[in-house]
């Protein structure tokens, strides 16, 4: 089979990392996972690009990941953000390892050197062991794109994605979000085609505005997910009105959408066949949408626990695609 999944930060990868043990256990393989990662949140600091998603879903799939963080790489030491705070270098919110420093330094001088990003992180992805576990790992798109918060007040203000995220712990008030750059962004190569190809296409537990949601502005996208003939299956980030992990209600309620899973679900009734929600939301109804409950927590509490959610996502996926 060939799935392809649209994927933000942690949660994201979190349910990939489940889905590719699941995929591992079938016998009806091999299957190829393709991932296409948001690049919104990515940003520049200290000369240095950052691709906080993309990176998360390297680290995760790779084995490097910070368990307990879900992002940056465990065992890290931060002797040269120390450094630089020696040297009042700003800003000091955004923590950066050690370790992680490397992948921002490599991903700079290959960036540097006109390879796409693409090409970077296939690089990367390689080095992640990404290709033997037939996962390919697509960023959105090539061109630098970041996403803005344009903050609610009499003068309008806007900050980067990651410093509302981060260092205001999304408690400012957001009038919308803008992603700068979109407007001159194509997908990058093979996304588009990874949408219309697939045998099936997933929508992980990511945040549905700052993660699938700025995937889904990227030009020719929406219009795929809407054209493929593969079933397209979410999985809900929301559980009985809130948000499993991160300020996907913050986001919610800056865009004007109530913080629930239909609520999540009708963002995507233009594309979605079906959603797999959580128990405590039994009885939802979302407009041509098949909607089923999972046999358990929709928490991501383990590998194993990920693994039985992507399992019950394809489950779902099958049932809409046979007759
Ligand atoms: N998230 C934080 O809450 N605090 C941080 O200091 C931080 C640093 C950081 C460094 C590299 C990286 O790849 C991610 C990092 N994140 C941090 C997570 C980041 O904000 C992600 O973009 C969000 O988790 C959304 O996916």
């Amino acid at each position: 089979m060939h799935i392809t999944a649209l994927a933000g930060g942690v949660g994201g990868a979190r349910f990939l990392r489940g889905l590719r043990q699941h995929l591992d256990g079938r016998d009806d393989g091999p299957h190829d996972l393709t991932i296409i990662g948001n690049t919104g949140d990515d940003i520049t600091l200290f000369g240095l690009r950052v691709c906080p998603d993309l990176d998360t879903l390297l680290y995760t799939l790779g084995g490097g990941v910070h368990e307990g963080q879900g992002w940056g790489r465990a065992e890290d030491t931060f002797s040269v953000q120390g450094e630089l705070a020696a040297y009042g270098a700003v800003p000091q919110w955004f923590r950066l390892g050690d370790l992680d420093i490397a992948t921002h330094i490599a991903r700079s001088q290959w960036l540097g050197q006109g390879a796409t990003l693409s090409q970077v992180t296939e690089r990367l992805a390689h080095r992640w062991g990404l290709p033997e576990q037939r996962i390919r790992l697509l960023p959105m798109t090539d061109s630098p794109v970041e996403t803005h918060v344009v903050l609610a007040g009499d003068e309008p203000s806007a900050i980067h994605f990651q410093e509302w995220w981060v260092r205001l712990q999304a408690s400012a008030p957001v009038d919308r979000f803008v992603v700068a750059g979109m407007d001159r962004a194509a997908a990058a190569p093979g996304v588009l085609d990874a949408i219309r190809e697939a045998d099936v296409v997933l929508l992980p537990p990511s945040n549905p505005v700052v993660s699938i949601g700025i995937i889904l502005g990227v030009p020719g996208v929406r219009e795929a997910l809407r054209g493929t003939a593969a079933p397209v299956v979410g999985v809900s980030p929301i559980i009985g009105g809130a948000p499993v992990r991160g300020h996907a209600d913050a986001c919610l309620a800056a865009i004007g959408v109530e913080s629930s899973s239909a609520a999540v679900a009708g963002l995507y009734t233009d594309f979605l066949d079906g959603w797999l929600i959580d128990p405590a939301d039994r009885g939802i109804t979302v407009p041509g949408v098949r909607i089923v409950d999972h046999d358990g927590p929709l928490l991501m509490t383990s590998v194993e626990t990920a693994a039985g959610i992507a399992g019950a996502a394809l489950d779902l996926a099958s049932a809409l695609r046979s007759p």
